[in-house]
């Protein structure tokens, strides 16, 4: 099997293997395959719900001007600059052919979907943004994120920390950002289990994380649904000659200071994290099978600056929903007009994944899942917050799935975040 290397910034070429066309497969193929028909929705009830926009009232009064794009897909989200984005001109005709008065947003299309049963195969990809809210920084947000924040590391350039030739000359400012990111000082959040609960309800083929703080796992995502693709701190070798070194005495000696050394050739040993340059592990390329079989392709908490990881979204079937939960638009969701069934929903990740739940009906099952999880590995660390007593909003877990109102997703919102503040180990 073919390997792939950790780079940067490099946006390869398309993977290797077969992928079908927009031109080769039509939308009502894959979209009506999946399912009998009995029993559900029309075609142009399905069709006008992907065809809808998910609009904030602003964005809503540009779509009842007639500026709706005619792809199918489109973006949501508060700053003004990306309402620009994805918004291209065009009649606005999908609105009102739906004969509904607001359309739909790009959760409540795709989670629509996802009740309907349409959506069952859910490939979930993820980096650095759905552990912030647990209290790891990412690499690049501005101002917060790993990269803005290096001096203490003493390296020329940020990417030296994770680059495998400075480590062989230095690997002290690895280590000693190891020693923040390794597993045991944070817990998962809600993020993670909603992740959780796409697998619980069966929907979850599969997980890509560039995680390498080991919350999927710690959140109880089963090895056999996780893809962690920059490998983790679980196990170690040399750096050299990739012997193997157990992975307790590795952590022991760098939550130390000290430098763990290969018991064969003396080189330094460090933990599996794939590094630039390095390649990925092999589970990695279960992505040939995996991608094809996709029916969503859930995006979220990535700036998708880093490959081959970020060619993967590239992947599936051009007939295939994407969704990007992401603070800011980032590689394909970039582009203007974004491609049919793309769907975007910029902003917070607590945020928009609350009401992703909230839509679902899943919100008060994901929060019993986590509070009896959490309470269940770390009795003593839960929220003692006012509002993490379960003071939450019960439309968020009605399984009603749309019109959810601002009231709502704002009282999912701020019952996740009081609930779900970074706890930490003892
Ligand atoms: P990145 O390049 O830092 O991008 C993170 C993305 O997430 C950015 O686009 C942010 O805007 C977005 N984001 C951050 N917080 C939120 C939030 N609360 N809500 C919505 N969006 C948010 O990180 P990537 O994962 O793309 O880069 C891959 C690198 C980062 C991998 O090699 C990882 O090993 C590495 N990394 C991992 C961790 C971790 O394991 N938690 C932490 C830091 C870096």
């Amino acid at each position: 099997m073919s390997k792939a290397r950790l780079t940067r910034d490099r946006r390869s070429a398309q993977p290797s293997f077969t992928r079908v066309t927009r031109s080769s497969i039509s939308s009502q193929d894959s979209a009506h395959s999946i399912i009998p028909q009995q029993g559900r929705p029309s075609d142009s009830v399905l069709l006008s719900d992907l065809s809808l926009m998910r609009v904030s009232e602003q964005q809503a009064s540009l779509a009842r001007k007639g500026k709706l794009s005619k792809n199918g897909s489109y973006i949501s989200e508060s700053s003004s600059d990306n309402i620009k984005h994805g918004l291209s001109t065009s009649s606005g005709s999908s609105v009102r052919a739906s004969g509904r008065s607001a359309p739909r947003g790009a959760l409540e299309t795709v989670g629509r979907l996802m009740k309907l049963g349409r959506l069952r195969n859910v490939v979930v990809v993820a980096g650095a943004g759905i552990s912030t809210a647990s209290g790891i920084p990412d690499f690049r947000s501005p101002g917060t994120g790993l990269y803005a924040n290096l001096e203490k590391y003493n390296v020329p350039y940020p990417e030296a920390v994770f680059n495998i030739d400075y480590f062989s000359d230095d690997p002290r400012p690895f280590f000693s950002l190891a020693k923040e990111l390794y597993p045991g000082q944070h817990r998962p959040n809600y993020i993670h289990y909603f992740i959780r609960m796409l697998h619980q309800k069966g929907l979850l083929l599969r997980m890509y994380t560039q995680n390498i703080d080991g919350l999927e796992k710690m959140c109880g995502i089963p090895d056999e649904k996780l893809v962690e693709a920059h490998g983790s701190f679980a196990t170690a070798s040399c750096h050299l000659c990739y012997t193997p070194f157990p992975a307790e005495e590795a952590k022991e000696a760098i939550m130390s200071d000290d430098v763990p050394k290969c018991s064969f050739c003396s080189a330094t040993v460090k933990p599996n994290v794939v590094f630039f340059g390095e390649d990925l592990p092999e589970k990695y390329f279960q992505h040939t099978q995996d991608f094809p079989k996709a029916d969503l392709l859930m995006i979220m908490g990535t700036s998708l600056q880093i490959e081959p990881f970020a060619s993967l979204v590239n992947t599936v079937k051009s007939t295939v929903p994407r969704l990007l939960l992401n603070r800011r638009a980032v590689g394909p969701f970039e582009r203007k007009p974004l491609r049919r069934r793309d769907y975007v929903e910029l902003g917070d990740l607590l945020h928009s994944v609350g009401k992703l739940a909230g839509i679902l009906g899943w919100h008060t099952e994901i929060e019993d899942l986590m509070n009896s999880h959490e309470n269940g590995t770390l009795p003593m660390l839960i929220s003692s917050s006012p509002s993490s007593s379960g003071a939450i909003d019960p439309s968020c877990s009605s399984g009603e799935d749309s019109d959810s109102s601002e009231a709502d997703s704002k009282s999912t919102e701020s019952s996740i975040l009081s609930n779900h503040r970074p706890l930490q180990s003892v």
